[in-house]
């Protein structure tokens, strides 16, 4: 049997600094555009991601785009989608611009969206976006993990029109609606019937104008409260509570979505995601047990 050797590539993209027709393989030589992004043209929109590559974001940077569209990976082999190893400050933001319903990341394939910031800029409704079928023949899998979602009506989206999704595993992420408008929830997705693998637990749901998230997740078009998901065998560890972040008021530039006190609900009150990453969104070690959300907590912050 005929094996071909492959080679995981490395690609980089500064947003401010990078040009798409750079290579997009150096530091030096970065791409502004992320393959995948509507935007993207020259070298970043003719490159294929493969499976194994990696895509790193240049830290400290905005990243703003109408969507990325996650493409290349398959099972046991995703693109990485990096935002916090190369370059110094914080993990590079990706934040969407446009209403309505625009799109932070779609994936047609295997991906981790891990340890990321979302912060909605308009009052649109998705963050990551799931919608797109699956290559025939492929396994997907993909994993939200870690997240920090603030957003208006529904911070995250998943599937729509059948996603298909093989494994769909969603733990430690704080979903925080800035709005109680409408019967909107947390998160959504059209069927769990349509996920052969579905993986909930460990999040953290809040609206920043009610007391408590009456709904948090609208599974097949029904809303379903905390209670009614953990009977579906969801979040058994999710809870409804005010995280108790350090400023989530006034402009959006002054916001800081880490937990304020060792009395957050955040705290140590993840699972154990050490098999894919040990760090948080500043680049510091997850210290005890797993804090829910992009941020450790951190008495300097
Ligand atoms: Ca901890």
């Amino acid at each position: 049997m005929l094996t071909l050797a492959t080679h995981a590539a490395t690609y980089y993209v500064d947003h401010e600094a990078g040009s798409d027709a750079s290579p997009g393989s150096s530091q030096h030589r970065p791409w502004q555009h992320c393959p995948g992004d509507k935007r993207a043209g020259g070298v970043a929109s003719d490159t294929k991601l493969a499976p194994g590559d990696t895509v790193y974001f240049r830290a400290g940077t905005v990243y703003r785009t109408k969507g990325i569209r996650l493409t290349g990976g398959k099972s046991g082999r995703p693109v990485t989608y990096d935002g916090n190893r190369w370059g110094p400050g914080p993990r590079c933001l990706i934040t969407t611009t446009n209403a309505p319903n625009s799109t932070a990341m779609s994936s047609a394939h295997t991906a981790h969206i891990a340890v990321n910031v979302f912060y909605e800029d308009r009052h649109n409704n998705a963050h990551i976006d799931i919608r797109r079928k699956k290559i025939r023949g492929m396994t997907q899998t993909v994993r939200i993990l870690n997240n920090t979602i603030i957003g208006w009506t529904r911070p995250l989206f998943v599937g729509s029109g059948g996603a298909n999704l093989d494994t769909l595993d969603v733990r430690n992420n704080l979903f925080y609606r800035l709005t109680s408008r409408g019967s909107s929830s947390c998160w959504y997705f059209p069927a769990m019937s349509e996920i052969g693998n579905l993986i909930v637990d460990h999040n953290v749901y809040c609206s920043k104008r009610e007391p408590l998230a009456k709904t948090i997740v609208v599974n097949n078009g029904k809303h379903l409260s905390l209670e009614q998901w953990q009977a579906l065998g969801c979040d058994r560890n999710g809870a409804v509570a005010e995280p108790g972040l350090v400023n989530i008021k006034g402009p959006r530039s002054t916001w800081n979505a880490r937990p304020a006190s060792t009395r957050s609900p955040l705290v140590n009150a993840g699972a154990d995601l050490s098999a894919f990453f040990t760090t948080d969104k500043d680049g510091n070690a997850r210290k005890g047990a797993f804090d829910i959300g992009a941020y450790e907590y951190d008495p300097r912050r």
